[in-house]
């Protein structure tokens, strides 16, 4: 298999679930300004979606969708960070992976947008409050779907880390902080770090 990522994209997600299930998985990187990979490929003949990650098999097959690839990885080894399929924990687990996608990932896009106009982001930033508020809540387990970490938390980890690019303030939810640091500590999770540059 071979990941195509960039450095703590949204491909950082199974980046980690490789490195966590120790799965023989080769990586490239890719210019998201040029859309080429690292060996000089146009990225949008292997993903005509043009982003990350992307997930191409053995067979040739693509996968592409942090959220499909993560439960496709995760179900390479039994007992690994995934429930089996058919399980009620499996269905918390998509319905993690289906919020921080869609109700975390992609709202907090905008805000990586140089010329983001000021009512949008004060918009944005409400709104993206109210789901930090609500992550928080439920981070109880100590991982998000429960007692063991799974593939929703890689997800979650990646999302939450960009709000340190993004230089928010986070003061008002300390269990996130706490969380972070539980996740970033992982063995795993510090090797992908260090083979995406960003340790
Ligand atoms: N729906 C996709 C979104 C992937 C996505 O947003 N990828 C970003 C990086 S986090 C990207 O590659 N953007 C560059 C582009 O769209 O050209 C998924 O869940 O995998």
């Amino acid at each position: 298999m071979k990941l195509y990522y960039a450095p703590g994209a949204c491909s950082l997600a199974p980046h980690i679930v490789i490195n966590e299930l120790g799965l023989a998985c080769e990586t490239e990187r890719v210019d998201l300004g040029t859309h080429k990979t690292e060996h000089g490929a146009d990225f949008t003949t292997i993903n005509p979606k043009g982003y990350v990650p992307a997930l191409v098999l053995d067979n040739g097959v693509l996968l592409t969708e942090v959220a499909a690839i993560v439960q496709y990885l995760g179900d390479q080894k039994a007992g690994g960070i995934i429930a089996p399929a058919g399980t009620i924990t499996r269905y918390q687990q998509m319905e993690w992976l289906s919020f921080i996608s869609t109700e975390i990932h992609k709202q907090l896009g905008p805000f990586f947008r140089p010329n983001l106009p000021a009512e949008t982001r004060e918009q944005q930033m409400a709104l993206i409050k109210r789901r930090f508020d609500y992550v928080a809540q439920h981070i109880k387990g100590p991982f998000i779907a429960g007692s063991e970490f799974s593939v929703a938390d890689a997800y979650l980890f990646t999302v939450l880390n960009w709000t340190r690019f993004l230089k928010f303030d986070m003061s008002a939810w300390p269990a996130l902080a706490t969380y972070m640091d539980r996740v970033a500590s992982r063995p795993a999770v510090k090797k992908t770090l260090g083979e995406e540059g960003l340790a």
